[in-house]
């Protein structure tokens, strides 16, 4: 580690000539390679930014100069060169460096990110910001991957930036993967620039044409690269970006710190908004990763030797098992579509894909239009399943109560990984849908505690009249088991599992277990707790709570939902003024970082020893209700 053991920061990159940046480079990827294989993450998107990083910090002066990483899991060389090298084989564990920007570990990390298509706006405000400050603050650079360009979050600031001419620079890392090989017209549309030499080459040949011209050719290089840049666009109908008011430099080898170099130098001495198109290879410089990019989007630890995982699992997820419950359920029903905002694989959509490739659309990262596409399917007369993860789902939070639940629309909403999500911390826990959905009128809100559940659960869901949301964890579950007769579930009712005295521990979702296993641990200490799976959240199941208060001196919930507004609270509403006594365990109100599941999960409080101790400690006096 040559060039790496000299540099301590960004600042000691500027010396070095770009044969020995591109060493640097060299040695960078090994360590992010190194350390990934041991630990897991995100290593074909950052394998693939490790020139692009390099270069942009040998020309920036961060942190006075701003690099805002859109979704941020490309960071990981960012985070070697800015100090963090030897933290980092601590990268996503417990008490480690965080595997996304965060502005609380180094103030190289402008913002945190982790939700994509943010970039630009954070770019554009800063901008802004440091003109009305009237700051002679340095540049600001934009790194945007062509899936999160697909969202349409990234198309508004790029209207405003446009509109505004605010000298921004926008690199657009171009690999043209999303999770999976990236879909839309969009990508379609970058592709075509990548593949058409010509296009390029016409660019540079107006370019020296308008240079040519007499009076104007001169006159336009004397007034600077703005009214060049601005005639080309005239020129070159088409061009998307210049369009909208972006000078548009590419496409650029994203390997060649050369090339990139030169690039940036241009894009930074532009007086209006700029965009870089920087061809990249997701995986770079690691073959498994260059070949399948997608397995190794997001990995956990494997063999460098020959790219395969180290911890496969054994049993089947609550995602497999949603697969599976719906690809029967599409072949049961024609109406049945799945929607997914580029998570075909993370929603376990793969084998209804390769079934029924008709019925399933990717719309790229573009919650928002997935659901109000999902409210225009169901008024077509289509059964749409939204397969969506917890944390995504925040972001279509208007269109789930304006255009699904006002409408009535049968639409379900496969909410995956609710719950803690573990190394990806909290910009990835989906700790708050039971909130945000239990708050709309006309939600029916279930969580299977089980795979088999699960199976019930998709086939209820998809014979309602109106919005079903059902939530499920990330992880195995004890056992898998599919039931061979679906039955339905009566909407808003639990079920008692095992019959007990004094306390009730009532249970959703993967509190079923917690509670539980908890029970086990208070019938040691001679307590029967009542067993109770609650299935649903909305509606609550008041008949069974009352009956529940009748003949217990406390009910306990258990949730893995932060508490405020979850599953507890509604049980709470319900028996407010009523003095029955309920005791909640539930995530506090407090962002959860990152770590392994079962860890963070204790720090919380989550666990039956948590659960059995607040059940007896109430009871007992001992511990106070919160
Ligand atoms: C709003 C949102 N939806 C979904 C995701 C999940 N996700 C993380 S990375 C990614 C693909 C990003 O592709 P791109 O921006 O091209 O970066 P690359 O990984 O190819 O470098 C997706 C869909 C997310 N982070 N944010």
């Amino acid at each position: 580690m040559d060039y790496l053991s000299r540099i301590s920061g960004p600042k000691d990159t500027h010396g070095l000539s770009e044969r020995e940046l591109a060493l640097l480079a060299g040695e960078i990827r090994e360590v992010i390679l190194s350390c990934v294989s041991k630990v897991g993450g995100h290593l074909a998107p950052s394998l693939g930014t490790v020139e692009l990083t390099v270069a942009l910090h040998s020309m920036l002066d961060s942190p006075r100069d701003k690099i805002i990483w859109d979704v941020g899991h490309q960071c990981y060389a960012h985070k070697i060169i800015t100090g963090r090298a030897c933290e980092f084989a601590s990268i996503r564990q417990y008490g480690g460096l965080s595997g996304f920007p965060c502005r609380f570990e180094s103030e190289h990390d402008i913002v945190g990110t982790g939700h994509a298509s943010t970039s630009i706006s954070y770019g554009l405000g800063l901008v802004e910001a440091a003109r009305l400050a009237g700051a002679s603050e340095g540049h600001v650079v934009c790194v945007i991957g062509d899936g999160a360009l697909s969202g349409g979050v990234a198309f508004e600031a790029m209207n405003q930036a446009g509109h505004l001419r605010t000298p921004l620079v926008v690199i657009l890392n171009d690999n043209q993967m999303s999770i999976k090989p990236n879909v839309g017209a969009i990508s379609l549309y970058l592709n075509r620039i990548r593949l058409d030499p010509t296009l390029s080459k016409l660019r540079e040949e107006i370019e020296r044409g308008v240079l040519r011209i007499p009076g104007i050719g001169t006159r336009a290089y004397s007034l600077g690269k703005d009214v060049k840049e601005s005639m080309k666009a005239l020129l070159v109908p088409g061009m998307l970006f210049e369009e909208l008011g972006f000078a548009y430099i590419g496409v650029v080898d994203g390997h060649d710190i050369h090339a990139l170099r030169k690039s940036v130098g241009q894009a930074l001495e532009t007086k209006r908004p700029v965009l870089v198109h920087v061809k990249t290879i997701k995986g770079k410089g690691y073959e498994p990763a260059e070949a399948r990019p997608d397995d190794f989007h997001g990995i956990g630890p494997f063999h460098i030797g020959n790219g395969v995982t180290k911890n496969g699992s054994n049993g089947t997820t609550y995602t497999e098992a949603f697969g599976r419950a719906i690809l029967r359920a599409a072949r049961e029903d024609e109406r049945v579509v799945a929607v997914t905002a580029a998570m075909t694989q993370g929603t376990g959509l793969e084998p209804f894909e390769r079934e029924f490739p008709d019925r399933l659309y990717d719309v790229g990262i573009a919650e928002e239009h997935a659901v109000v596409f999902a409210a225009g399917l169901a008024l077509g007369g289509m059964r749409p399943v939204v397969a969506v993860y917890s944390t995504f789902l925040q972001r279509a939070f208007d269109m789930l109560v304006q255009d699904i639940a006002l409408q009535r629309l049968p639409i379900v909403f496969a909410v995956d990984r609710a719950g803690i999500v573990g190394d990806d911390g909290p910009t990835h826990h989906g700790v708050f849908d039971l909130s945000y959905l239990r708050m709309i009128p006309d939600m029916v809100v279930m969580a299977p505690s089980s795979q088999e559940q699960l199976h019930h659960m998709v086939y209820t869901a998809l014979r309602q009249d109106g919005p079903v949301a059902l939530r499920y964890p990330r992880g195995l579950a004890a056992r898998y088991t599919e039931p061979a007769e679906l039955v339905e579930i009566p909407i808003g009712r639990g079920e008692v599992l095992e019959e007990g005295a004094d306390v009730a521990l009532v249970g959703i979702g993967t509190g079923v277990g917690i509670a539980r296993e908890a029970g086990k641990l208070m019938r040691a200490q001679g307590v029967v707790p009542t067993l109770v799976d609650a299935r649903f959240a909305k509606p609550l199941d008041t008949d069974l709570l009352d009956r529940l208060a009748g003949t217990h001196a406390l009910i306990v919930t258990v949730e893995e939902n932060v508490l405020a507004g979850g599953f507890g609270s509604a049980v709470l509403e319900h028996f407010a003024g009523t003095g029955v006594r309920v005791q909640r365990v539930g995530l506090p109100d407090r962002f959860v970082p990152h770590g392994a599941r079962a860890r963070l999960l204790a720090d919380v409080g989550l666990t039956a020893r948590d659960v059995a101790a607040a059940a007896i400690g109430v009871r007992t006096g001992a511990v106070q209700i919160s």
